[in-house]
């Protein structure tokens, strides 16, 4: 797309402020001239090839655009009669540097938004800009408007007629017929009308369509009354506020383009996503919210950064009250569609304005998103990242996998609601599950080295952070060296429980033996463990089975201190009761006396309890321990049974996940 701008005329309505250089030169604030703010806004949209005609002032005028020095390829065309003709023969004269092209045509006298001109640019189809909010003029143009279409441009219609300005994008199939016609127009003498003369003999042929502006500026200056208008409304503009908000940890070329369309349209108030809300939102940051509002500080012409603490936009809304809201377009259709919403609804109630630009999906983009997931795997930063999640989220929810596979239905599983996601935290590797995958019963059989390969196996295909159940750590003498290889693998949180010898599943409970460790021994072996550890990320919980045992709270209890005085740094508390009380009892209990070290629970049997409420009772982990097992196996069960009762698959089929899904579930590498 090339421009053109007409700058041939006199401008003598503008008295001495023309005596030295062309209207166009006149300034319009304190930093820019009416070309100088063409010229940036061309510049900025990309659009290099400009033509420019020249009447009176014309060296000046030439002088001037170089020492702008923008990256711009210029074309001056001086009409040599400029005093004599009207604006359409300076295009005649220009005629051979504008054939075949798209081309952006304006007035050297108009002063337009970038709004106007973003709209002006994008539009589909050839365009003129007009303004259905004001007056008809009496004496500049107005254009007729018969079924969509403009048919007529000039200053003598009123009948179904808009005020018109002279800036329009034009295809270059229009604009072609249009230039035709003013060579035609010309080279019969025709040289004192306008140029909308000759368009309006062939407006039926050009397709040319009203873009209206309403109420955003797109002025000509023809008065210095004028210009005074045009001046002020700029000023407003410049003090317009303009919000974005932002959940990435990189800044990509995408990102830096539509910062700066944003910041074209006022001052730029960046919002950055708090850690927890991303985090539900898409994955954990590898930047925390801090350091990401340092990223966004530093780019220039951003106004001011703030903390948008949820995925909701309405506190901040309601707080800097932005004239416009800056979003890609990803967010018009998906699970992000009722926030938009919400904004637009903010924005009506107090006359702000949501601006979308098309969201770029651009490979290199993609890519860079995900190197920073494959991070996020790495075994230091997955190990940090549960006391990172505990200190961000208060509660953290995690759910049972004992195999590749499984990990990727950890991973992977989003649900939306009220425009966020909901996705696990962690995963628990569970012993129940592990054993049951391999048809081993679940008492310590399997041994730590096939343990450590199922969690190498979910390791391999996934990012979330690992809880690992280590059920009572083994020997003392054992269990150092599990640590520190649960540690090196990038495991985050080991949890033992205080039972000793041949351990049974705590489900049992008193239905078969088991033995329950005493206090002072496992409280060397969590010593023992926190000694061996190397890192600071790495955390130890002591399981409590009093309950489980039915040895009463008071034992709970106590060894809950003792094992904390031991440096454990989380508690599990286990039951196997329906009802959730005497778990709701420890916790009070606990809490009573211990507010920070962090709870898990297992809520398997008390299972009608939200999460929502073990959190505000201080519970920090619940661990839906072996649900996947527990539905999975049924389902094999019942196609193998399916297919021995029909001596065929077919009718198995409706129970099978379908091949398409299988393959979006595992991700190929590239
Ligand atoms: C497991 O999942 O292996 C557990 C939890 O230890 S429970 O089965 O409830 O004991
Ligand atoms: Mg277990």
């Amino acid at each position: 797309m090339k421009a053109l701008i007409l700058n041939s005329g006199m401008g003598s309505r503008m008295g001495v402020l023309t005596s030295e250089h062309p209207k166009c030169m006149t300034e319009v604030s304190n930093k820019e001239t009416i070309l100088s703010r063409q010229l940036h806004q061309l510049a900025e949209a990309g659009i290099d090839e400009v033509v420019i005609t020249t009447g009176a002032f014309d060296s000046v005028l030439v002088n001037y655009c170089q020492s702008l020095d923008l990256p711009l390829h210029i074309t001056f065309v001086k009409n040599p009669v400029y005093d004599k003709t009207n604006y359409i023969y300076s295009i005649y004269c220009a005629r051979e540097y504008l054939a075949d092209d798209d081309i952006v045509l304006m007035h050297g006298d108009l002063v337009f938004e970038n709004t106007v001109f973003d709209d002006v640019i994008n539009s589909e189809t050839s365009c003129m800009t007009v303004t259905s909010t004001l007056p008809l003029p009496q004496k500049d143009f107005k254009a007729v408007v018969k079924n969509g279409r403009i048919t007529a441009v000039g200053i003598d219609f009123f009948n179904e007629a808009l005020a018109a300005q002279p800036l329009y994008k034009l295809h270059s199939d229009d604009w072609k017929i249009w230039l035709d016609k003013i060579v035609e127009f010309c080279e019969s003498d025709n040289v004192k009308c306008y140029a909308e003369n000759a368009f309006n003999e062939v407006s039926s042929k050009c397709a040319i369509y009203p873009l209206d502006v309403k109420n955003m500026l797109c002025a000509e200056i023809d008065t210095p009354e004028d210009l005074a208008v045009v001046s002020n409304k700029l000023a407003e503009l410049e003090s317009r506020t303009v919000y974005m908000c932002f959940s990435t940890d990189i800044i990509h070329g995408g990102h830096i383009s539509i910062i700066k369309k944003a910041q074209r349209l006022g001052k730029l108030i960046v919002g950055v996503l708090s850690d927890k809300a991303v985090t539900s939102y898409k994955r954990f940051p590898l930047v925390p919210a801090k350091e990401r509002k340092k990223l966004f500080a530093n780019i220039a012409g951003v106004y001011k950064v703030v903390d948008q603490e949820t995925l909701s936009y309405a506190a901040n809304l309601e707080k800097f009250k932005p004239d416009i809201v800056v979003h890609g377009d990803d967010w018009v259709t998906g699970f992000q569609r009722p926030i938009r919403d919400e904004v637009t609804s903010i924005l009506a109630s107090y006359g702000g304005k949501l601006v979308e630009y098309p969201y770029s999906d651009n490979p290199e983009y993609k890519a860079m998103e995900d190197r920073a997931r494959t991070e996020l795997s790495l075994p230091d930063v997955r190990r940090a990242r549960l006391k990172k999640a505990l200190e961000m989220k208060g509660l953290v929810t995690v759910m049972e996998a004992h195999s590749g596979i499984t990990g990727l239905i950890v991973e992977k599983t989003i649900v939306h609601e009220n425009g966020g996601s909901r996705q696990f935290d962690a995963m628990w590797v569970s012993s129940l599950c592990d054993s049951t995958a391999k048809g081993k019963p679940d008492i310590e059989l399997v041994d730590m080295t096939s343990r450590f390969r199922t969690i190498d196996d979910i390791m391999e295909v996934t990012t979330k952070p690992i809880i690992f159940d280590g059920d009572t750590g083994g020997l003392t003498e054992h269990f150092v060296y599990t640590v520190r290889s649960l540690e090196r693998m990038g495991v985050s949180m080991v949890i033992i429980e205080d039972k000793t010898g041949l351990k049974k599943n705590s489900l049992f409970g008193t239905e078969v033996k088991q033995t329950q460790a005493a206090i002072p021994d496992f409280c060397e072996k969590i010593a023992a463990g926190k000694k061996a550890q190397k890192t600071k990320d790495f955390m130890i919980c002591a399981r409590i089975e009093s309950l489980i045992l039915e040895r009463g709270m008071d034992d709970a209890l106590e060894r809950a201190f003792a094992f904390v005085g031991a440096g454990t740094d989380a508690i599990m508390i286990h039951s196997r009761k329906k009802s959730p009380d005497e778990i709701f009892e420890f916790v009070d209990k606990f809490r009573a006396e211990d507010k920070t070290t962090p709870l898990v629970v297992v809520p398997t049997s008390f299972n009608t309890v939200t999460e929502e409420e073990f959190k505000a009772r201080g519970v920090n982990v619940v661990i839906y321990a072996n649900q996947l097992t527990r539905t999975g196996f049924p389902a094999m069960q019942s196609a193998a049974r399916t297919i021995l009762e029909n001596h065929r698959a077919k009718e198995c089929d409706d129970m099978c996940m379908s091949i398409k899904d299988i393959i979006t579930l595992i991700p190929e590498e590239n």
